[in-house]
């Protein structure tokens, strides 16, 4: 018996991991990748259309998988990068980009376009900040129902966030656009950058070592395209690579991976002084109706296994 497939699309910010989960989209057997949709986020945006088009290509998939342009910035505030964690989000990797053209429709459109055509069928992973799903949600008063779940990476679970003491960046960037998501009424699953992504979904030197000597063309895209924060990371104390953002593609696909979540009321800070993007996660003692299912431990191993294990594959292009 087959499993059937899960219909979804990938709203991202791409740089890094974002890479990686558009890896796990496009080549995991379970996965029936729709669109990948770009918003406002780490990088330039124009640099993240051209990091989706190489990860496309070496997953041998270009021209297979449309990219939608997003909205090109939050929706209150002005765009704030990251790109002093990301530099490019690639590592200086650069191709022909001649027939590498996004489909002309907006990826709003397109996310409201695609629940619409199968209500209740598709899941959005959302690994960058929420401006494209807060904006459909405005324009489109049926998305919310036509969609089945959102996988949302960001916000942090009562723990440190990474941009600032108290916010993870995605929620971070757009704080406004966070808050609208989740008093939306949507089905989420929130994975968080900490605790669950520092102690779940950190690749320390020995696994690093182990994909590079796999020696695959997405082993080396890999390498290459992680190794470029490891300087970063290391100077915040991270003794290795962050995955919170193919951690939410895999664990989409593959829901055997989490080991532990908890329902939580989850709101997000936007007037703080100090706490911009703040994720407030309540966990039921407060008199606040659940909105969000937040993965609290997953199998590490496991999750690693299954990233090296796509890595190793043959799909691919030289890189
Ligand atoms: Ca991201």
């Amino acid at each position: 018996m087959t499993t059937p497939k899960v219909p979804l699309v990938i709203d991202t910010d791409t740089a890094q991991d974002d890479c990686i989960a558009l890896l796990v989209g496009l080549l995991d057997p379970r996965a029936d990748l729709r669109a990948i949709t770009m918003v406002a986020g780490n990088v330039g945006f124009d640099q993240q259309i051209r990091n989706a088009f190489l990860t496309l290509n070496v997953a041998g998939r270009l021209g297979e998988v449309p990219v939608h342009l997003g909205c090109r910035r939050p929706l209150v505030r002005p765009w704030e990068s990251a790109e002093n964690v990301h530099g490019d989000g690639v590592g200086g990797m650069t191709m022909d980009m001649t027939n590498c053209e996004p489909d002309p429709e907006h990826a709003v459109d397109t996310l409201i376009r695609l629940a619409a055509e199968s209500p209740g069928e598709l899941t959005i992973v959302c690994i960058g900040p929420l401006t494209n799903i807060a904006t459909a949600t405005i324009k489109d008063p049926t998305f919310v129902d036509n969609v089945k779940a959102l996988y949302v990476m960001g916000g942090s679970n009562n723990a440190r966030g990474n941009i600032t003491a108290a916010a993870e960046f995605n929620f971070y960037v757009d704080p406004e656009a966070a808050k609208a998501v989740f008093a939306a009424g949507f089905n989420i699953t929130l994975i968080p950058w900490a605790p669950l992504t520092l102690e779940h979904a950190v690749f320390g030197p020995d696994q690093l070592a182990e994909i590079e000597a796999l020696n695959t063309p997405l082993s080396r895209f890999f390498t290459r395209v992680c190794a470029a924060t490891l300087d970063f990371d290391r100077s915040v104390g991270i003794n290795g690579t962050t995955h919170p953002d193919s951690l939410t593609a895999a664990v989409l696909l593959h829901p055997e991976l989490v080991t532990c979540t908890g329902d939580y009321h989850v709101d997000v800070e936007t007037q703080g002084e100090l706490t911009r993007g703040y994720s407030a996660m309540s966990w039921g003692v407060h008199g606040l109706v659940s909105n969000a299912t937040v993965v609290e431990e997953v199998d590490a191993n496991a999750f690693y296994d299954y990233l090296g294990r796509t890595l190793a594959g043959r799909q691919g292009q030289r890189v």
